[in-house]
């Protein structure tokens, strides 16, 4: 019996896989197809997939084409398996070809005729398209702006901003908007980039014609306004995702999933620092608004795993703010520390000062530790009493998890279910203490 194996994504099943299985069965009498696991795509960078592991293996058995189907999971296995199925041939299409050579040690490597004019990211992509506006031209935005490109779904088609000269050259294709309903009449979506104290008018505006917005956090510098603006999205169905990217970096949410899986017991103390000495990356709207304040600039990224990890229910917290010598409207840093039932936790952050960004929580049974800058990691260690216990864990982040959180606001959108890392209670509570620097309430200041 001649084996045969071939493998894929297989993701929204077109004519083209189907053609590609029906010609791989010919070449033997046994077909084995192996099917993409999400991890793995994510690794090799396929990032739009749509449908999930099961959806697509169901898919591929519907065909009835594979006498066996397995999952492939890790890079290299491919080998593994042809030893394993005592296989004669693997095939897949022409756009590998030369790829698989490497095979030819162990089968039979075929590439088959790829089907011209028709591919999955087509059809994700000819499905109605997102039209995006941005608002705001920081580099911040230009950073979203270039991720949108590796999104299926999606794509800006425009942007607003009082400074179009400082517009990086990849933007100044798009259409400038002279005013907000112009903005509002082109789009779908809206990403908002500019201060905190200028978010909530155009975030409203938005959400109240229907609008769905991704916004740079703090999502605003009040917990009245935030609570307002979800309120406005509930009863309008639209998204409003705060944008801190740590939260869509792989090994960031996996490395919170074995913390809250028991990994290192209870957690008793969370500790994060963030800390950057650039004044360079100012735009001048956000010197217009005053500098993005430390509060604001680093606040939302170092608090965000102490909410997730611990809860926004905390019994007390304490605020310290020191003042720029120059400009008392600028904290060099500020320091928070929360009291739980049963933990503790600090966040560290400023642009005026220098520390080492790492990330530390402590559990009963050992501790995560995220080295610098542990808010755009691709690796995370956990660590035990016995040095030979401790694990180490590796995730490829692309674009600082930037485009995953795209992908998950295009698909909450498309799927009406909110994807966002973040609930509401987070963004509130991350907004409440940039509204006690705002407003100097609940805040010890130090001016000196
Ligand atoms: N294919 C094709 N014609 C198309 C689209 C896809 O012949 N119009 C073939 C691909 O060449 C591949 C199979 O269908 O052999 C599955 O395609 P994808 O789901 O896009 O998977 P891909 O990422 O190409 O997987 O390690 C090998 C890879 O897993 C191949």
């Amino acid at each position: 019996m001649k084996k045969v194996i071939t493998y894929g994504t297989y993701d929204l099943l077109h004519i083209g896989h189907i053609r590609l299985l029906e010609r791989a069965k010919a070449l033997g009498d046994y077909l084995i197809v192996g099917v993409t696991a999400d991890d793995f795509d994510k690794k090799r960078g396929k990032i739009n997939v749509r449908q999930s592991l099961m959806e697509r293996v169901e898919a591929v058995r519907e065909t009835g084409l594979a006498d066996e189907i397995i999952i492939e999971e890790y890079e290299g296995q491919k080998i593994d398996d042809i030893k394993k199925y005592d296989v004669d041939i693997f095939t897949v299409g022409s756009d590998w070809v030369g790829k698989f050579d490497y095979l030819k040690e162990y089968c039979e490597v075929v590439y088959l005729e790829r089907t011209k004019g028709i591919s999955s990211s087509d059809i994700r992509d000819n499905e109605n398209k997102l039209r995006v506006g941005i608002v705001g031209g920081n580099n911040l935005a230009f950073k979203y702006f270039n991720e949108c490109g590796y999104v299926n779904g999606i794509q800006v088609v425009g942007v607003r901003t009082s400074n179009p000269d400082i517009l990086p050259e990849e933007m100044r294709s798009l259409r400038l908007y002279k005013n907000d309903n112009e903005l509002i009449e082109d789009t779908d979506a809206v990403f908002v980039f500019t201060n905190p104290s200028a978010h909530f008018e155009i975030i409203k505006k938005c959400l109240e014609n229907g609008r769905h917005v991704l916004c740079e956090a703090p999502v605003c510098v009040s917990e009245d306004e935030i609570n307002e603006l979800f309120e406005i999205a509930r009863e309008n169905g639209c998204e409003l995702f705060d944008s801190v990217k740590t939260a869509y970096a792989t090994a960031y949410d996996r490395a919170l999933l074995l913390l809250k899986g028991g990994k290192i017991g209870d957690i008793v103390s969370v500790s994060t620092t963030c800390t950057s000495l650039k004044e360079s990356q100012m735009s001048p709207e956000s010197v217009k608004y005053k500098k993005w304040k430390s509060i604001c600039a680093w606040g939302p990224t170092a608090l965000l795993p102490i909410f997730q990890l611990l809860g926004t229910d905390y019994k007390s917290a304490t605020m310290i703010s020191k003042l720029n010598a120059k400009d008392k409207e600028f904290d060099d840093f500020s320091k928070i520390d929360f009291l739980y039932d049963s933990a503790v936790a600090t966040a560290f952050v400023g642009k005026g000062v220098k520390s080492e960004g790492e990330m530390v929580v402590s559990g009963t049974k050992g501790y995560l530790y995220i080295p610098s800058p542990w808010w755009k990691t691709d690796y995370f260690e956990i660590r035990y009493e016995n040095p030979a216990d401790n694990k180490r864990y590796f995730y490829q982040l692309d674009g600082e998890g930037i485009r995953n959180e795209i992908v998950l606001f295009t698909q909450s959108i498309q799927s009406g279910k909110s994807l966002s890392k973040i609930t509401p209670r987070e963004s509130a509570a991350i907004v409440s203490f940039a509204q006690r620097f705002y407003d100097r309430r609940d805040i010890t200041i130090i001016d000196n």
